[in-house]
């Protein structure tokens, strides 16, 4: 059977390098954030992707997001921006308004400005699930999944560009 994990495995000959990465990090929840972001940077790193390609910036929640994913995507210095967040149903009380339109909104960035955008948000029912799905190296980590993403996308822009 297919793992979650397994879904996003990299095509075969995946490769990042010269690839210019845009990461746009929520603050809510930065503990599981970090996890992310620490695989995103070891999925970058595996597919060859340089650090010195890769520009992080903050927003103060999931529901910026789109905005800061639309700043990174528009500014022609990306080729894909990995967007990274935590909503937590028992914590929010608005859990589905953020976390729908965090995911409305990422999608339509990608759409309209052409620039794919992974959606490595994270949105659970507890912190249990948030912190399962950030694991360290070896156990399997959305941001990472969302590195392999970004990278494959950006590369099937290059050779078919959206109109
Ligand atoms: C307001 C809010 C709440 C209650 N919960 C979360 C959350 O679990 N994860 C997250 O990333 N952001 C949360 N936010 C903040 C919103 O995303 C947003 O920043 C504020 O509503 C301000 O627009």
């Amino acid at each position: 059977m297919t793992g979650e994990a397994d879904k996003a495995a990299p095509a075969a000959g995946l490769d990042g390098t010269g690839l210019r990465i845009g990461v746009v990090r929520a603050r809510w929840n930065p503990h599981i954030v970090e996890r992310l972001a620490e695989g995103v940077r070891r999925g970058l790193e595996q597919l060859g992707v340089a650090d010195t390609d890769v520009v992080e910036v903050g927003v103060p929640g999931s529901f910026e997001l789109p905005m800061g994913a639309r700043i990174l995507a528009s500014s022609g210095q990306v080729d894909a921006v990995i967007c990274l967040g935590s909503v937590i149903r028992g914590e929010t009380t608005h859990y589905e308004l953020v976390a729908g339109e965090s995911a409305a909104g990422i999608q339509q960035v990608q759409l309209t400005t052409g620039v794919p955008v992974a959606f490595g948000v994270l949105t659970t029912e507890d912190e249990e699930q948030a912190l399962a799905r950030s694991q360290g190296p070896g156990g399997h980590n959305v941001g990472e999944d969302s590195a392999i993403v970004a990278v494959e996308m950006a590369r099937l822009a290059a050779t078919h560009p959206p109109a």
